[in-house]
């Protein structure tokens, strides 16, 4: 048995956990309306952004009902 040695800290991970403060404005809204964090606004999280939930229909290219980060910045790039 040994712990002498054990800092308590992860070894950093170069792939690294997307922060909200990493990107550019439009990741961010996207990241903050995305409330559960799965990576898609279903259109209850889209509501909270007037100008892709009244598209919201138009932006969601694939048609699941959810607007994955390509597609919501697709609409969010453009002018409505
Ligand atoms: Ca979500
Ligand atoms: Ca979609």
């Amino acid at each position: 048995m040994r712990d002498g040695d054990a800092s308590g800290r992860l070894p950093d991970d170069p792939t690294g956990t997307p922060l909200p403060q990493g990107g550019s404005t439009v990741e961010r809204a996207f990241v903050r309306s995305d409330l559960d964090g799965d990576g898609r606004l279903t259109r209850q999280e889209a509501a909270r952004l007037p100008a892709i939930s009244t598209r919201f229909d138009a932006l969601d290219a694939d048609g699941n009902g959810q607007l994955d980060r390509s597609e919501f910045e697709a609409g969010a790039s453009t002018p409505p």
